[in-house]
């Protein structure tokens, strides 16, 4: 029988060079699970909060008193317990904090626990950590794929400091295996890099390793892509897709992009002209947070990929509004919006069992833990996006898939 001994945490720095939280979990089998927390910064409203320490250092961002609670609060509650029992050890946690946005503990803390407390079980049973997530109560109706990976290789809105109000302009290529999906993006991103360097002179990038020229209109990004696409010599087989993170632009009842101001039906025609010149598949936050009536719109409007993220924020309840409205096709999923790992797979399965699909979704600023990639790979969902082919933290999760397709060969 496994059972945690220790639980040990520390203040790292995350890919934007500040501070976050890793967590291990020690067995009394001497088996060790360690995970680390991402950080996003377009976040939505109704995220669970990140606890952080306030005051000098890091400029307030410290994770002292997190790693604390860890030891301090978290640990005695959860020593003594089977690593694999999820659902309790998150339960745990849940009720020790008692506030649903987890604002007094912090959900970069919790989720640090339980990832590492699942990485833990795994190691524990000799498993790879894909399988052992695949047993998962939520999961057992679900078969294992390796997910297409959407690439975010121009970097606007809240990424970048560009006047792209469009934060993620994204290829998609539609090969059956990771290996050639990588590969196509990697071509198509060098390609872009020298196009932009020709045009713009600076291959500067954003938080995610997209590029970041000075563009300030969707269609210049949308031009680019489709030139690098063409010039790589991948024309018919790479998909574009949009994050448009559309409460980072939405102010005083308006949307501020393209260099003016629209209302939400003015940006909706905007998006099916999109939609219709160049190969867009899919639409993520394509309004502000709270429309759950124009996500429903669009969706009418056109059948592809609508796209929930700071509307839904992995969180059962949003989620339930958003089925009821009927605002989108999709859930993207974050563990850290929500706090546990037992909380973002029954978010997955309630977008599962109302017909939706799922994304699984790093943060903009992350760590080089590949989570991730496994839990997508698990929920057999079918899409993940992790950023740019470049930079090492959104590789992590790139090449953690190349591993695991290399394995189920
Ligand atoms: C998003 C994410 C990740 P952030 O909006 O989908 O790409 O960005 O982590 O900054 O919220
Ligand atoms: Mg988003």
């Amino acid at each position: 029988m496994s059972l945690i001994r220790d639980i040990r945490a520390r203040e790292i720095l995350d890919s934007r060079g500040k501070p976050t939280i890793e967590v291990a979990v020690y067995t009394n089998n001497n088996s060790r699970g360690i995970a680390s927390v991402p950080s996003g910064i377009s976040t939505g409203t109704h995220e669970a909060k990140e606890l952080r320490d306030k005051g000098k250092r890091y400029h307030g961002l410290g994770v002292r008193k997190a790693v604390s609670i860890v030891e301090t609060i978290i640990k005695p509650l959860l020593c003594g317990i089977d690593p694999s029992r999820q659902r309790e050890i998150d339960s745990i946690m849940i009720e020790k904090d008692g506030f649903k946005d987890k604002h007094k503990l912090g959900a970069n803390t919790l989720l640090a626990i339980s990832l590492a407390c699942a990485r833990a079980a795994a190691a524990d049973g000799g498993k790879e950590l894909y399988l052992y997530l695949s047993t998962f109560p939520q999961l057992t109706r679900r078969s294992m794929v390796l997910p297409r990976p959407y690439f975010n290789v121009i970097n606007g809105g809240k990424h970048a400091s560009s006047a792209l109000a469009i934060q993620e302009c994204m290829i998609v290529p539609n090969y059956s295996s990771c290996r050639e999906n990588l590969r196509a993006s990697s071509e198509i991103y060098h390609a872009l890099q020298k196009l932009i360097h020709t045009k713009y002179g600076s291959t500067g990038v954003g938080d995610e390793g997209g590029f970041a020229p000075p563009l300030k209109r969707t269609e210049d990004a949308l031009q680019l892509l489709r030139a690098a696409i063409l010039t790589a010599g991948y024309r018919g087989k790479v998909d574009l897709a949009l994050d448009c993170a559309a409460s980072s632009f939405y102010k005083q009842k308006n949307y501020h992009l393209e260099r003016r101001k629209m209302n939400a039906q003015k940006l909706l025609d905007f998006y099916l002209h999109l939609i219709q010149k160049y190969n867009i598949i899919s639409i993520e936050d394509p309004f502000h947070e709270e429309d759950f009536t124009h996500y429903a719109e669009l969706r009418r409007k056109t059948n592809i990929q609508i796209v929930g993220d700071d509307l839904t924020t992995t969180n059962l309840a949003r989620i339930r509004k958003a089925i009821e409205a009927k605002s989108c096709t999709c859930l993207l999923l974050k563990p850290n919006q929500i706090g546990t790992l037992t909380e973002a797979l029954d978010a997955a399965q309630l977008a599962f069992d109302n017909g939706w699909k799922v994304m699984v979704s790093h943060r903009s600023g992350e760590t080089n833990d590949a989570f991730i990639a496994d839990l997508a790979v698990a929920l057999g969902c079918g899409q993940i996006k992790a950023g740019a082919p470049c930079r090492g933290e959104r590789l992590a999760k790139y090449n953690r898939l190349l591993e695991i397709e290399e394995m189920k060969e």
